[in-house]
């Protein structure tokens, strides 16, 4: 008795704010991006207790702060926290959400709750959270009852990691806040990851011997730096040639040999031919989504050509396109698993090296017309950045520029919004820059974007962090402007913009502004920019009539087609717009 007694850990009452932050601080969370909320106070003043552990850091603006712990999740692997008020602090926030669940990344946010008793009354920004958020998240609940903080956090942290990484959303009621409860701290639990079973593996082996013409697609989401340098094993191993997903580029070294690009909105349009030739597709964490397999136009459903998926959801595997081999593992599990397996005697040499010189075929920078050549800039752009550079980009036709022309290095990270959400390049940049602070961290976004949550830059300065911004200024709204122009040819609609000054906007933060014009100011701009040590924006004046790196407006309306996200069974545009609008012309992603 007196023995079980003595073992039985003691525990401190303590207010459900504060075994709220001690929970976050068991379960390895160590960043939480917030705005703050007389909803949460007393979670705040946990906060303060734990403030050695725990980075509490303040945003401006919710969007901003929940892509923010979005992109560390995707950095890192493994969660952070936001936190957002009740009602519309939540509404804001509900984006970082979409792009999270999207993107399979894992995700922790909080949101403030009305006290429990006023509740259905629609008391002062209630919301029931439960349906608000269950299509957009993996996992929405609500604590009510302070002694349930650890087990429920413990537990969130769980769904946010395994499977398909996810976001989870957690109400927190008001009052359960404030009770003061005596319960024990739950450890953070390492659940064993599935792996890949050997049987699967033999037949993979044996389907890549018989291929005459295999492609990988790489995507997914929590990979690992020893995961991504296995696969590279087992790929380069074998000489298969390897895309990426959409915005999932660094997943793989752009520089060697057997690389053949990105598949998603704007893709190169030989290598999207090029696909349709292969006879063995391993998509390897891809979901094979909307945009890598251009609309689900790229493959057949039926599987006339083999697919091997390998995902660490079940549920995903055959959602759309039937694999002849369907592995469910952890991706990394994988990665060593087929990297420990005897490479087959690839018969597809030729078929690597055509792959790839369609790749160098489109890097070759034209002869665009206009001052400043992006091509060239980026060109230069991928010689200055540092061996470990973190690159953050926005949706919008703009990232066009760096993906066709940049091949990312083993080391380098490129993340973005999968699911096109414009305002996140940002924050991720200021989340990356405060991840990494010794990394050179590049955000990119285009003029729409960056004036959606430019603003959060405050943050950068707040902490001290210095990204570099990259705006591409074409005055416009221009992915839809292509749009507008391929379908509705010459009818500019709501989508022209008139921009302030950036360099001015980033110099009265008391940043670095720079503004180029010429594609020789490009290299000298950017190393002002890194030499400054400020956050910096450098504005890049585009030539507004170049609206894709393929394609000009006047070949638009012309009819030309070599633009980004045309579905190739998509009818011509009609002459004269109909006021009737196809689901096949409502269905077009940014
Ligand atoms: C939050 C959000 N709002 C609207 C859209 C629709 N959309 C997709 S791209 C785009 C225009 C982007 O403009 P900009 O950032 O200037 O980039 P550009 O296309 O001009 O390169 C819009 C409005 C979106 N994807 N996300
Ligand atoms: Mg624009």
């Amino acid at each position: 008795m007196e023995l079980a007694q003595a073992r039985k850990p003691r525990i401190t009452p303590r207010v459900g704010g504060r075994v709220l932050a001690d929970a976050l601080v068991a379960q390895g969370i160590d960043h939480v991006f917030a705005v703050p909320g007389e909803s949460y106070l007393d979670v705040l003043d946990g906060l303060y207790d734990v403030r050695q552990k725990l980075k509490l850091v303040t945003c401006r603006f919710e969007a901003g702060a929940v892509n923010m712990a979005e992109a560390f999740g995707k950095l890192h692997g493994r969660p952070a926290a936001a936190m957002v008020t009740r009602g519309p602090g939540a509404c804001h926030g509900a984006i970082g959400v979409h792009v999270a669940m999207q993107d399979s990344t894992p995700l922790l946010l909080f949101v403030g709750q009305i006290p429990h008793e006023d509740a259905g009354r629609d008391a002062f920004q209630e919301v029931d959270y439960r349906r608000m958020f269950s299509p957009l998240a993996k996992w929405v609940t609500q604590i009510d009852q302070a002694k349930r903080i650890p087990e429920i956090v413990a537990h969130a942290m769980d769904v946010a990691v395994s499977g398909r990484p996810g976001p989870v959303v957690i109400a927190l009621s008001e009052e359960m806040q404030k009770h003061i409860v005596e319960v024990p701290d739950v450890p953070r639990v390492r659940v064993a990851v599935a792996h890949p079973d050997p049987a699967a593996l033999a037949q993979l082996r044996a389907m890549l011997g018989r291929a005459r013409k295999p492609l990988a697609v790489l995507g997914g989401s929590c990979w690992t730096h020893a995961g991504r340098a296995a696969i590279g094993d087992f790929l380069r191993g074998n000489n298969v040639p390897v895309t990426t997903g959409f915005r999932r580029q660094a997943l793989y070294d752009g520089t060697l040999d057997n690389f053949a690009g990105d598949l998603g909105v704007g893709s190169d349009p030989g290598l999207i031919g090029k696909v349709k030739e292969a006879d063995l597709i391993l998509a390897i964490g891809s979901r094979l989504g909307d945009a890598v397999t251009q609309g689900y136009t790229l493959l057949d459903m039926v599987g006339s050509v083999p697919i091997v998926q390998v995902h660490p959801d079940g549920s995903e595997i055959g959602r759309v396109f039937r694999p002849a081999l369907g592995i469910v593992s952890d991706l990394n599990a994988f990665a060593h698993a087929v990297a420990a397996l005897e490479p087959v005697q690839p018969s597809w040499t030729d078929w690597t090296r055509e792959l790839r010189s369609l790749r160098e075929a489109a890097r070759a920078v034209p002869n665009y017309q206009g001052s400043l050549n992006l091509g060239i800039a980026m060109r230069e752009l991928e010689a200055l950045l540092e061996p470990d550079a973190i690159i953050t980009t926005d949706a919008g036709n703009f990232s066009g520029w760096a993906t066709r022309f940049i091949n990312f290095r083993d080391g380098q990270r490129y993340i973005g919004p999968t699911n096109g959400a414009m305002g996140y390049s940002v924050p991720a940049a200021i989340a990356a820059k405060i991840a990494f602070p010794e990394r050179m961290v590049i955000s990119m976004a285009g003029d729409g974007g960056f004036l959606m949550t430019g603003q959060e830059i405050a943050t950068a300065f707040h902490h001290g962090v210095a990204p570099i911004v990259l705006v591409f200024n074409n005055q416009m709204y221009g992915t839809i402007r292509m749009h507008q122009e391929r379908t509705y040819p010459g009818r500019v609609s709501g989508t022209a913009l008139t921009n302030p000054d950036f360099a001015k906007f980033i110099e009265a933060f008391g940043g670095h502004g720079e503004v180029v014009t010429e594609t020789a100011d490009f290299t000298p701009a950017f190393r002002r920019a890194v030499q400054s040590g400020r956050p910096a924006v450098i504005e890049l004046r585009m030539n507004p009539e170049q609206i894709t790196t393929r394609a000009t407006i006047a070949d638009l309306r012309a009819g030309k087609r070599a633009a980004p996200a045309a579905k190739p069974k998509r009818a011509a545009p009609p002459k004269h717009p109909k006021p009737v609008r196809t689901a096949s012309s409502a269905k077009k992603r940014g």
